[in-house]
C-alpha cells in the first residue's frame, strides 16, 4: 500500500488551546505526522509519495468560497491587526445572534467561520492543510490501480464542515476525497469514521446526498466533543435520508463491550449501501491511553479493524484524523493497515 504525505504539516504548529479552563499548548502536534512516517517506513509497508497539486478545484466541490478565502488570507489580516502568536476566535454566533452576517475585522471573520477554541491558526495552517486535502486527492487517486491506499493527513479534516473549522480540522481532507472518487465514476461511496469523535463536518456536508454514505462510531456527543452532533437520530434528509449512521458509545468502552459490535454494525450497513469504493476517516484516539480521549481499545484491536474493513472486498482510501498519544499513534496506524493487508 503506498502512503501519501506532504511535508507542509510542519508549519502548522506553536498555537495553544483552550482545554479544561487553561489555555496548553495543542495537542494536535507535528510530531504525530512524523511518527506514523517513521513506523510506516518501518513496517516496510510500502512506498511513500509527495502529493500531486490538483488545485483548489476539489476543495470548492466540498467547502464554499468565502470560507476558502477566509482560510487563505486570515493570518495576514492577523497579522496587518497588529497580532501574532495564534489565532482564535472569542465570540462564536450562538442562539439570538445573526449567523448569516460575515463581520468585517478579523474577530467577527474568526467567530463567523470557527465552532470552538481548541483551533488556533498560525503561519502555516493554511498550507498545511492545503497538503493535507492534496495528499487525500492523490491517494484517492492511487484507487484506480490499487486495492488501497493512505493518506497520512495533518491536519486532521472531519470536524470541518462545508464553511466551518474547529476540532483540530480546516479542511475535510476525507470528504474532498469522497467526492473526488464520485467525479471519477468509483460508484457510490461510503465513508467509516472510526474516530473517537462524531466527524459532524462530514456528517454536515453528505448529510443531503442519497450516493454518499457516512457512517460513524464515537464517544457520545452527550459526553464528549462535538457535543452539538452524533447523536443517533439524525439519519439525513432529502434524497440523504437514511444515508448517515451515528453509532455513539459511553465513554469506557472497549472491544468486548461494544466497539466490536459497532464496528461490524457499521460494516453491514455500508455493504447494504453498495458502494464502489470506501473511505476510512481512521482516527486511532480509540486507544485506551489517548490523552484526550475515553474508548479502551488495546494494540491488538487495531489490527482487527484493518482486516474487518478488508472483508468489504472494496477499494479502501485510509484518511488519517485523530491520534494524540504521541509515541502510539504510529503504531496502532500501522497495526489498522497491516491487518487489512495481511486480512484479505
Ligand atoms: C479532533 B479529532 C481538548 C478537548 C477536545 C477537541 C478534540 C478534537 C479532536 N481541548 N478538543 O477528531 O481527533
Ligand atoms: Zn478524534
Amino acid at each position: 500500500m503506498k502512503a501519501v504525505y506532504s511535508p507542509l504539516h510542519i508549519g502548522h504548529v506553536g498555537g495553544m488551546e483552550l482545554n479544561r479552563g487553561a489555555l496548553v499548548p495543542c495537542f494536535e502536534t507535528p510530531e504525530r505526522a512524523d511518527i506514523i512516517l517513521n513506523a510506516y517506513r518501518e513496517a516496510g509497508l510500502g512506498p511513500i509519495v509527495e502529493p500531486e497539486d490538483y488545485g483548489e478545484g476539489p476543495l470548492r466541490a466540498v467547502h464554499e468560497e468565502a470560507y476558502l478565502t477566509f482560510l487563505k488570507t486570515i493570518w495576514e489580516r492577523w497579522v496587518a491587526a497588529g497580532r501574532s502568536g495564534f489565532a482564535l476566535p472569542f465570540a462564536i454566533p450562538g442562539r439570538s445572534l445573526r449567523t448569516d452576517v460575515l463581520p468585517e475585522g478579523v474577530d467577527g471573520a474568526l467567530g463567523h467561520f470557527c465552532f470552538d477554541v481548541g483551533t488556533p491558526i498560525v503561519e502555516g495552517t493554511w498550507q498545511a492543510a492545503y497538503g493535507a486535502a492534496q495528499a487525500a486527492l492523490t491517494a484517492a487517486d492511487l484507487l484506480a490501480g490499487e486495492r488501497a491506499a493512505f493518506a497520512l493527513c495533518r491536519p486532521p479534516g472531519h470536524h470541518a464542515g462545508r464553511s466551518v473549522y474547529g476540532g483540530y480540522s480546516f479542511l475535510n481532507n476525507a470528504a474532498i476525497a469522497a467526492e473526488h472518487l464520485r467525479a471519477r465514476g468509483h460508484g457510490r461511496v461510503a465513508i467509516l469514521d472510526v474516530d473517537y469523535h462524531h466527524g459532524n463536518g462530514t456528517q454536515d456536508i453528505f448529510w443531503e446526498r442519497g450516493d454518499v454514505l457516512y457512517a460513524s462510531i464515537h464517544a457520545d456527543p452527550a459526553t464528549d466533543f462535538p457535543y452539538f452532533l452524533g447523536y443517533a437520530d439524525e439519519e439525513g434528509a432529502g434524497a440523504g435520508r437514511g444515508t448517515t449512521l451515528n453509532i455513539p458509545l459511553p465513554h469506557g468502552t472497549g472491544w468486548d463491550d461494544g466497539w466490536g459490535d459497532a464496528l461490524q454494525r457499521a460494516l453491514d450497513s455500508i455493504q447494504a449501501f453498495g458502494p464502489g469504493a470506501l473511505v476510512v476517516s481512521l482516527g486511532v484516539d480509540t486507544w485506551d491511553g489517548d490523552p484526550i480521549s475515553g474508548f479502551k481499545l488495546t494494540d491488538k484491536h487495531f489490527p482487527l479493524i484493518g482486516h474487518a474493513i478488508a472483508k468489504l472486498g472494496l477499494p479502501t482510501l485510509f484518511v488519517f484524523e485523530g491520534g494524540y498519544a504521541v509515541a502510539e499513534v504510529g503504531r496502532n496506524v500501522v497495526g489498522v493497515l497491516d491487518g487489512f493487508t495481511t486480512g484479505r
